[in-house]
C-alpha cells in the first residue's frame, strides 16, 4: 500500500467524491459519444479507485517504467473507466480526449488500444484476452525476477492486476489461462472480478451458474469474496490479502451492480451497451447527489487526490532508479543483458552460430532445421523464451538445456518431458499444455510486458485455435514468433482433420502479421533471422513435417533473397523465360525439378521462391517487377494450400495449383501425388498455360 495515502476509512466523503468523479466522467463521455458502455464503470468504480489510489505502483509521467505494476481492463468495453483513471491520475490523456471518446483521431477509442493511449497496457475488447494477457505478464515478471534479481536487488518486482467481468470468465480462453496460472503458482497475479451478474443481453442467471469461487479454488487460485462492491475497506483488505498470498494467483469476487446509481437502469442489461440517455444521466446524478451541470465535472479536491499518483510515482521510480544504479555497479553483466532485453536489442554476434546447411538432395524437414537454428540462437539471445502447446517432440522447439519453467516446490512432479537444464521459473522452456488459445494470449502478455522475445509452437492446423490472440498481436504490433509446423496435406496419415488447407490464406489476411514459409533448411535459417530482427510485428514461421531438399546455393540464387519475400531462384540458361513458376515451402523443390524437365522440352521457366507475401509486398515496385516481370504473363503458382489470393501474383493469364478441398488420410507422398503436386503435373499445367 502506498504509504503516502490516507487510510480509506479516514475520508469517506473524499473517497465517494473521487468514485463519483470516475463514474460521471465515464457516463458523460458515453452520453456525449452517444455510444459506449456506461454500466461497468459505474459499478466497478469503487474497486478501481481503491486499486489505483492505494495499491497500484505506477508513474503517470513515465508509463513505460519497467517495474510498474501492470493493470489490464480485460472487460475492454468498459474503456471509459480506464480513460477516466488515466486522465485523473495524470497520464497524458487530456480532458478534451475524454470528451472526444470514440471519435475519429482521438486517443480514446471504443475499446482500449495499446500504443494509442499512454497507460493502456494491452488492447482489450474481445472478452477473455486480457485475462490471458495478464497471465503472460505475470509469467514475464516471475521469470525476469528469477533470472535477474539478486539478494538485496529486486529490480523486477511488481504485481499484475486486472478487472475481469462475467464475459471474461465465461470465455474458454480464461479457463485455459486460469488453469495454467494456477498450475504455475503465479502469486503476483491479482484479478478483481466485477461480479455484477448481468451481461449484454441478459442476467447471468440464465447462462452462468457455476460457483465461480469454487471453480477458481479448483484451479489452484486464492479466492476471496467481497459482498458489497461499495465497501472500500473490504476491497482494501482483500487486496492486501491477495498481495500477501505468494504462491497462488488471486481472484477477488466483488459483488457489484451494473449501472450503479441509475434509478431506471441499474442491474439491467440496458445499462450495458448504450448511453443511459440524457434524462437518466440527470436522474442518476441527482440520485448520487452529483451536480447535474456541467458535464465532465471534476471537483478540484478529487483531482488533487488522484494526482497524488504523480508524486508517488516519481518517488517510486526514483527509488527504483537508485536500486538500478547500484545493481549496474554490482552486476554489470546481468544489467547489460537485462537492459538489452528490455530495449529489445539483439546482442552483437547474436547470429554467429546459425548454421549454413550443405546442399543435400534428401535434405531435412524445415521444422528440424528450425530446431537447430533456434538452439544456435538461444545461447546468445537470453531473451528468447517460449514453448509449445504440448507438441515439443513434433515442433522441435525445445531450447535444449535452458531449463523448464516450473514453479518452486514442483520438485515431486513427474519429470518426463524435460528439455534439460533444471526446473525453475528461470527456465526458458514454457510448457503451455494443450492450451493453444491461452498460449496465444500469454505470448501477447509476455511481449507486452517487455524483456523477452516470446515464441509459441503448434501444428499449423491449430493456429485456428489461437487466431484471436494472433490478430491482437498484429493489432498491438507485438513481437511474437509463432512456429507452425505440419504445414500441409503432406503431413500424411493424420488425415483431413490435421491437414491445414485454408490456414495460410487466413494468416496472410491478418494485417501486419508476417507469414514466412521457407523452402529449405537455409531459408529457414534466414527466416529465423528475420523473425528475431523484426520488432513490433508478429511473425509466423510455417514449417514442414516432411523432408525437403536443401537447395544447392552454388547453382541457385543466394538464400538472402528470402529477406525480400520472393526472389528468382533460377532463370535457367535463358535470360528470357517463357513462364514463371512460383512456389513456397515444400513446393519449391517440386517446381525446381519441373523447370528442369521443361527445359528438356526447350521451355524456359523462371523459378521464384516466394516464402513471404508480406515481405515481398513491402519491396519497391522495381524489385517486384524484376521478380514477377510484367511482360511474362504465363505464371503458375504452386502451394499445397488454398489457392485464394494467389491470383494477384499470377494475374489473369496465370494458373494456381493449390488445394481447394479438405485433405485425406494416407501417406504424405501418396497425398501429394493424388492432389497433383508432382513434377509431371506441374509441367502439364505449365505447358497448358503456354498453349
Ligand atoms: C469474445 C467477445 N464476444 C462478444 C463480445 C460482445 N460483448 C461485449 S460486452 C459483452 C457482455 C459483457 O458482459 P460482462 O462481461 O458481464 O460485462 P458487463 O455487463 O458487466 O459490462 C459482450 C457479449 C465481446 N466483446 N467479446
Amino acid at each position: 500500500m502506498n504509504s503516502a495515502n490516507p487510510s480509506l476509512s479516514s475520508a469517506p466523503a473524499l473517497d465517494e467524491s473521487c468514485i463519483n468523479t470516475l463514474r460521471f466522467l465515464s457516463i458523460d463521455a458515453v452520453q456525449k459519444a452517444n455510444s459506449g458502455h456506461p454500466g461497468l464503470p459505474m459499478g466497478a468504480a469503487p474497486m478501481a479507485y481503491v486499486l489505483w489510489t492505494h495499491f497500484l505502483k505506477h508513474n503517470p509521467i513515465n508509463p513505460g517504467w519497467i517495474d510498474r505494476d501492470r493493470f489490464i481492463l480485460s472487460a475492454g468495453h468498459g474503456s471509459m473507466l480506464l480513460y477516466s483513471l488515466l486522465h485523473l491520475t495524470g497520464y497524458d490523456v487530456p480532458l478534451e480526449q475524454i470528451e472526444r471518446f470514440r471519435q475519429w483521431g482521438s486517443i480514446t477509442p471504443g475499446h482500449p488500444e495499446r500504443g494509442l493511449t499512454p497507460g493502456v497496457e494491452v488492447t482489450t475488447g474481445p472478452l477473455g484476452q486480457g485475462f490471458a494477457n495478464g497471465v503472460g505478464m505475470a509469467i514475464a515478471e516471475a521469470h525476469l525476477a528469477a533470472r535477474y534479481n539478486r539478494a538485496g536487488f529486486d529490480i523486477i518486482d511488481h504485481f499484475t492486476y486486472a478487472i475481469v467481468s462475467d464475459g471474461d470468465l465465461m470465455e474458454g480462453v480464461a479457463s485455459e489461462s486460469a488453469s495454467l496460472a494456477g498450475h504455475l503458482k503465479l502469486g503476483k497475479l491479482i484479478y478483481l472480478y466485477d461480479d455484477n451478474r448481468v451481461t449484454l443481453s441478459a442476467g447471468t442467471d440464465i447462462t452462468f451458474s457455476e460457483d465461480r469461487a469454487r471453480r477458481f479454488d479448483a484451479y489452484g487460485w486464492h479466492t476471496q469474496s467481497v459482498g458489497d462492491g461499495s465497501d472500500l475497506v473490504a476491497i482494501e483488505y482483500a487486496l492486501r490479502a491477495a498481495r500477501a498470498e505468494t504462491t497462488r494467483p488471486s481472484l477477488i469476487l466483488v459483488r457489484t451492480h451494473l449501472g450503479y446509481g441509475s434509478p431506471g437502469k441499474q442491474d439491467t442489461f440496458e445499462a450495458h451497451g448504450s448511453p443511459l440517455g440524457v434524462d437518466e444521466v440527470r436522474a442518476t446524478k441527482r440520485n448520487l447527489r452529483w451536480p447535474e451541470e456541467p458535464p465532465f465535472f471534476i471537483p478540484e479536491y478529487a483531482l488533487a487526490h488522484f494526482r497524488r499518483a504523480i508524486e508517488q510515482g516519481a518517488r517510486d521510480e526514483a527509488a527504483w532508479k537508485s536500486r538500478w544504479a547500484a545493481y549496474v555497479q554490482a552486476f554489470p553483466d546481468l544489467a547489460r543483458d537485462l537492459e538489452q532485453a528490455l530495449r529489445a536489442d539483439l546482442p552483437s554476434d547474436w547470429d554467429a552460430d546459425i548454421p549454413t546447411f550443405p546442399a543435400d538432395a534428401k535434405g531435412m524437414a524445415t521444422r528440424v532445421a528450425s530446431g537447430k537454428v533456434m538452439n544456435a540462437i538461444a545461447p546468445r539471445v537470453p531473451a528468447l523464451i517460449g514453448g509449445s502447446a504440448d507438441l515439443d517432440p513434433s515442433t522441435f522447439t525445445a531450447l535444449a538445456g535452458f531449463g523448464d519453467f516450473e514453479p518452486v516446490g514442483a520438485s515431486a512432479l513427474d519429470r518426463q518431458g524435460s528439455d534439460g537444464g533444471g526446473w525453475s521459473i528461470a527456465g526458458r522452456n514454457l510448457h503451455f499444455g494443450v492450451r493453444e488459445h491461452a498460449m496465444g494470449g500469454v505470448l501477447n502478455g509476455l511481449a507486452a510486458h517487455g524483456g523477452t522475445v516470446p515464441f509459441g509452437a503448434t501444428f499449423l492446423i491449430f493456429s485456428d485455435y489461437m487466431r484471436p490472440p494472433i490478430r491482437l498481436a498484429a493489432l498491438m504490433r507485438l513481437h511474437v514468433i509463432y512456429v507452425f509446423t505440419h504445414d500441409s496435406i503432406a503431413l500424411g496419415e493424420d488425415g483431413s482433420t490435421h491437414q491445414p488447407v485454408e490456414q495460410l490464406a487466413g494468416l496472410r489476411s491478418i494485417p501486419g502479421l508476417i507469414v514466412i514459409r521457407p523452402c529449405d533448411a537455409n531459408e529457414t535459417a534466414v527466416a529465423w533471422r528475420v523473425a528475431l530482427e523484426t520488432r513490433e510485428r508478429p511473425i509466423a514461421l510455417i514449417l514442414t513435417r516432411q523432408h525437403v531438399p536443401t537447395i544447392d546455393r552454388d547453382e541457385f540464387a543466394d538464400v538472402s533473397g528470402l529477406r525480400r519475400g520472393a526472389y528468382v531462384l533460377t532463370d535457367g540458361p535463358n535470360a528470357k523465360p517463357d513462364l514463371i513458376l512460383i512456389a513456397t515451402g515444400s513446393e519449391v523443390g517440386v517446381v525446381v525439378a519441373a523447370a528442369r524437365q521443361l527445359l528438356e522440352r526447350n521451355v524456359h521457366a523462371r523459378v521464384v521462391s516466394m516464402p513471404s507475401w508480406e515481405l515481398f509486398d513491402a519491396q519497391p515496385v522495381e524489385y517486384r517487377d524484376a521478380v514477377l516481370s510484367p511482360s511474362i504473363s504465363a505464371r503458375l503458382a504452386v502451394e499445397a494450400g488454398a489457392s485464394q489470393g494467389w491470383h494477384r501474383y499470377v494475374g489473369d493469364h496465370g494458373d494456381v495449383l493449390g488445394v481447394d478441398r479438405f485433405g485425406a488420410s494416407a501417406p504424405g507422398d501418396v497425398l501429394l501425388r493424388e492432389f497433383g503436386f508432382t513434377v509431371e503435373n506441374v509441367c502439364r499445367r505449365a505447358l497448358a498455360m503456354l498453349r
